[in-house]
């Protein structure tokens, strides 16, 4: 049998260390920052890699994928409702149609393909980041603070470090039903965020596509943070409306940087 090279501790270390360094720099001013690496997220940060956009998608979890995973109950098999099926044809997704219109994919499959798509797209993603906060400047949002998840899980006595921030055109909210970035702008009043509404499959998913916006100057919300964020109807185990808003959401995105408006 081939023995494998002779490597030590030092040189594994500063591989590490060196290329997540270098990463990490190298995206500390970006075009657009994704919080939250859910469907919604997931999608729209590749898009916008496909089309030559700089994007870091910052995740509060170890793992990428937020509810898609799972469908609902803890079971593993995920719907959507036509025509989003285009999407998982795009994506290589295999999936079966249950109904006329309704699909069913297996939730470890259907994410695992969507994490590897982002990633060949070009996007840089960050891990065991929560995102605490904004950069507010000149009433726009133009960047995130963060810190290490961890270090929210200390004991107080214990936690006085400082976050660090992150200078972006423009962030994307995709961080699910806590709507967590405009929740930090709703905390000093400058938006309202309603939280979602009751359960309507019917009428969910037009809904949130429908909203998925600039929600402040700066600020994307996508995903079920648009629900959140505009009182729409809850969807269940249903994800075509994730993928689709991800998509409008990185449509949007593209425009704002490409105005003359953006400038950091
Ligand atoms: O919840 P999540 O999957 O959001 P989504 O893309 O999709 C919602 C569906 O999964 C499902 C549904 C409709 O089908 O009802 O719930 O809108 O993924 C959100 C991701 O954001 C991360 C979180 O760990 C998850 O992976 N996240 C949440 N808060 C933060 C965060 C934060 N403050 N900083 C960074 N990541």
């Amino acid at each position: 049998m081939e023995r494998f090279k002779d490597i030590s501790e030092a040189q594994v270390t500063r591989a590490i260390v060196d290329e997540f360094l270098k990463d990490f720099s190298d995206y500390i001013k970006s075009d657009v920052i994704v919080v939250g690496g859910g469907p919604s997220g997931l999608v729209c940060a590749r898009e916008l890699a496909k089309n030559k956009v700089k994007v870091l998608v910052l995740e509060a979890n170890n793992y990428l994928g937020g509810g898609f995973w799972i469908g609902g109950y803890l079971m593993n098999k995920v719907t959507f409702r036509s025509p989003s099926e285009k999407v998982l044809d795009e994506l290589n997704i295999p999936y079966k149609e249950v109904e006329d219109g309704l699909f069913v994919a297996d939730g470890p499959h259907a994410c695992s393909k969507l994490i590897a798509a982002a990633c060949d797209a070009g996007v840089k993603i960050v891990n065991m980041t929560k995102v605490d906060d904004v950069v507010l400047r000149n009433s726009r949002v133009e960047g995130v603070v963060i810190n290490w998840t961890p270090v929210g899980a200390l004991p107080r006595a214990i936690t006085c470090v400082d976050p660090v921030a992150l200078e972006t055109k423009v962030v994307v909210d995709a961080t699910g039903h806590d709507a967590h970035v405009c929740e930090a702008l709703k905390k000093r009043g400058l938006l309202n965020v309603k939280g979602c509404g009751a359960m309507d499959v019917a009428s969910s998913e037009d809904a949130v596509c429908e909203m998925t916006q600039e929600v402040y100057p700066g600020l994307i919300a996508a995903g079920m943070a648009v629900s959140s964020v505009f009182g729409l109807p809850r969807m269940g185990p249903t994800f075509g409306g994730m993928l689709i808003s991800g998509k409008k959401a990185a449509e949007i995105a593209m425009n704002m940087i490409v105005s003359e408006a953006v400038k950091i």
